[in-house]
């Protein structure tokens, strides 16, 4: 068979005037442009665990009516779905279809709502798929009848496993970064993380040797990557954080990813961070004012725990000269009006080089969209192109809608504004040069010290 995969790629967001505003606000465009052109990893890995039989293309489409006329030529189309793009991703598939191509389905949003996804494809996948994928691959070649396969209908996932993605399908194409996991999962619960409903499986770390392995392959295909590793939350295991960052450190590479503040706990990691190519990590602070993070995160209340040791820590991180992509959520239950003047003030106070702020969003499967479904908080059930970070879509409790839409945009043109944004990375770098001219006042002072003994 020939199989296309099809990766939705761009990012979304429906508020017009949000949508205007980014146009004019440099913070905005620049964010979006750098990731909108990411790879679907998720794709490349199925690619690599379809049997060799078969013959593999990977497409992408930016929306609705933006398929390669390719695929038509498909015998069996791959999608990969997140919850906002998910009814373009349905409307093609029904094309696909009536055409007599067969189309299977899997990702996050199907994940959940996988009774939806059938009535558009043939197959739909629950869950992670590496595993799965052949069997689907097998009942698409004999002409099955359309059913869901569940990840757990194979042997779970092995991390140690995993094939190399397989990133030759994306040669030729002008990608600016390139994803590469090392990790699956989080300890942590949030109560609105989108990634939970694939994180089944605990906390898992792969082996660094198999890291570098596809690494090697992304290099393959563009020499000099910037990487953006595709992980829940990378540096939860300090040993192996250190280890993975000397292994990279020889290879002068440039990278990217997400974690959680605990990073800030060891200096060491920070100063391996910074000589490993690290050149920003993204951390969900989601809230400046620490009530509001009360009972966020479920497991163990870590969001409100650390909430108070913000400032330090991303002081610490800072002066090891990895900037923070800092991330703020809007919207959440003791949120007020003032929220959005505290984060302008907090951004400004602890220098944050890179800021994110998106509305709460509850997205099918998160316990926060069951609350507020229970609560009738939701505006518009089943409305899942608003799933976008960008969109309100629910009734927040302590402002209203067009407080939080309104506070959003104030807040996006205050923080991406040239004069706030050069402000904070001005003072990023003061800082991370005071704390340059310390350490080597202590070491010259230490040095001293040793010779008169
Ligand atoms: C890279 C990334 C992107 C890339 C995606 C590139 C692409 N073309 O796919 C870009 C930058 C384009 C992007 C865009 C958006 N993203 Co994004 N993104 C991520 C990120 C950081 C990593 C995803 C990843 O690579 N995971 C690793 C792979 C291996 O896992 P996977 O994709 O889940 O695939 C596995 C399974 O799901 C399954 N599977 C997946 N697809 C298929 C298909 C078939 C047929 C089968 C059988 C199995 C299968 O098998 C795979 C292997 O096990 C995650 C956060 C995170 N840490 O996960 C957010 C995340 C996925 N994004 C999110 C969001 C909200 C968005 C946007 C809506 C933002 C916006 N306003 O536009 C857009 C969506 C628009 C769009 N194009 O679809 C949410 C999604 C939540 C949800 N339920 O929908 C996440 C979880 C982040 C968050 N804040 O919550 N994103």
């Amino acid at each position: 068979m020939k199989i296309g995969m099809l990766a939705m790629s761009g990012v979304r967001a429906h508020d017009q005037e949000l949508l205007e505003l980014g146009l004019t606000l440099p913070g905005f465009v620049e964010r979006s442009k750098v990731i909108a052109q990411l790879p679907s990893l998720g794709l490349l890995y199925l690619a690599a665990t379809t049997p060799n039989d078969h013959e593999v293309a990977y497409y992408e489409a930016t929306g609705d009516r933006e398929e390669p006329p390719e695929v038509y030529e498909c015998d069996l189309v791959a999608i990969s779905t997140f919850s906002a793009q998910v009814k373009e991703a349905y409307a093609i598939a029904d094309r696909l279809r009536l055409a007599g191509v067969k189309v299977a389905m899997g990702g996050l949003h199907v994940t959940v709502c996988p009774d939806e996804a059938l009535q558009h494809a043939d197959y739909v996948v629950v869950g992670e798929g590496e595993n799965i994928w052949p069997k689907v691959v097998q009942a698409a070649a004999a002409d099955e009848r359309p059913r869901i396969f569940q990840a757990k209908e194979a042997p779970p996932v092995d991390i140690h496993h995993l094939p190399v993605p397989r990133y030759e399908l994306l040669s030729g194409r002008p990608y600016n970064r390139y994803t590469v996991q090392t990790s699956r999962g989080c300890p942590w619960r949030c109560d609105f993380c989108a990634s939970n409903v694939m994180l089944r499986q605990l906390y898992r770390k792969r082996r660094i040797a198999d890291v570098l392995r596809d690494i090697d392959a992304i290099e393959a295909v563009r020499p000099d990557p910037f990487l953006e590793f595709a992980d829940d939350n990378t540096f939860v295991d300090k040993a192996w954080s250190k280890q993975l960052c000397r292994a990279l450190a020889p290879r002068k590479l440039k990278w990217f990813t997400e974690t959680d503040i605990t990073v800030a706990e060891d200096e060491e990691l920070l100063d391996l961070l910074r000589e490993s190519g690290c050149r920003q990590v993204l951390i969900g602070l989601e809230s400046p004012d620490r009530n509001a993070l009360e009972g966020v995160e479920l497991r163990s209340n870590f969001k409100a725990r650390w909430a108070y040791r913000y400032h330090d820590a991303l002081r610490r991180i800072h002066d090891h000269g990895v900037t923070v992509n800092g991330c703020f959520t809007l919207g959440l239950d003791q949120h007020t009006p003032d929220i959005f003047a505290q984060i302008l003030n907090f951004a400004l106070e602890t220098a944050l080089y890179e800021v994110q702020i998106t509305v709460l969003t509850p997205f099918p499967g998160t316990p926060l969209y069951s609350r507020l479904l229970s609560e009738g908080r939701i505006l518009s059930p089943g409305a899942w192109e608003l799933c976008t970070l960008f969109d309100v879509n629910f009734q927040p409790q302590s402002m209203t809608v067009d407080e939080l839409r309104y506070g959003l945009r104030w807040l996006g043109e205050q923080l991406y504004s040239r004069e706030c944004t050069a402000t904070r990375r001005k003072a990023f770098l003061r800082r991370r040069r005071e704390y340059l001219r310390k350490a080597r006042g202590s070491e010259f002072h230490r040095e001293h010290k040793t010779q008169a003994l």
